[in-house]
């Protein structure tokens, strides 16, 4: 899941403040290797990878596309975008076109997208998530500065990512050991024991995009 928007929408706030209540110490190690993605611990869903990323502008320069290959691979690879728009600004309709159009360039217009509406500190708008006519969330009404609303959008977030969760029981060999340490890296693993055999007995359980990118890059176990 990747926090995508506008320059100075309020990502990296947000990204703070949805991760700092749930970061448990375990994960040092994992903020420490790269400080733009963190563990979140989602209530019903389970744990997901959150990623920081640049401001987006359009057109987007070239040398950032290319400074930034890995960020833009990490969002078009999500399985979530939650989309900051700073919702203060007098431009936000302005900068949230730019934000898609950059999307669209960089081939994650088909994610699917969260709005979160931040800074409504500054707007005295009361916290909110407005649905679509399935009842399924499409905005989430913010302040990632002093907190408000952000129960209400991990629980959105929630909604959307555990609709496509995958668990699977699996039998990973040693010498599948690459595979289980990504599984662990994902923080997908519930359970596990070994067999007499030698072998992992692995209970997992992840979203339906990372558990896919997995199986394309490691092999099927
Ligand atoms: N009033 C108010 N200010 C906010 C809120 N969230 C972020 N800000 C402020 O907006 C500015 C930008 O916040 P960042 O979180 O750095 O924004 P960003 O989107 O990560 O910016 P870039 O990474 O530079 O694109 C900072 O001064 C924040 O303190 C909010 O909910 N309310
Ligand atoms: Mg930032």
């Amino acid at each position: 899941m990747s926090i995508v928007g506008y320059t100075n929408a309020g990502k990296s706030t947000l990204f703070n403040g949805l991760t700092t209540a749930g970061v448990y110490a375990a994960d040092q190690l994992f903020a420490t290797l790269d400080p733009t993605l963190r563990r979140l611990d989602l209530p019903e869903v389970g744990p997901v990878i959150l990623a920081d990323t640049v401001g987006f502008i359009s057109p987007l320069p070239h040398r950032l596309v290319e400074a930034f290959k890995a960020t833009l691979e990490e969002t078009r690879n999500a399985d979530l975008l939650l989309h900051v728009v700073d919702a203060a600004s007098e431009d936000r309709a302005e900068h949230a076109l730019q934000v898609r159009e950059v999307l669209r360039e960089i081939g994650a217009e088909n994610v699917p997208q969260l709005e979160v509406y931040n800074k409504i500190d500054l707007l005295e708008t009361a916290p909110r998530i407005d649905r679509d006519d399935a009842g399924r969330p499409v905005r989430a009404w913010v302040s990632a500065r002093d907190g408000s609303g952000l129960e209400a959008l991990l629980g959105a977030i929630g909604e959307l990512v555990g609709d496509d969760m995958v668990a699977r029981e699996l039998v990973l060999a040693p010498e599948q050991g690459r595979f289980r340490a990504a599984l662990y890296r994902l923080g997908a693993v519930r359970d596990e024991h070994y067999g007499s055999d030698g072998a992992a007995h692995v209970s997992v359980r992840l979203p339906r995009a990372d558990w896919e990118r997995l199986v394309a890059s490691e092999g099927a176990p």
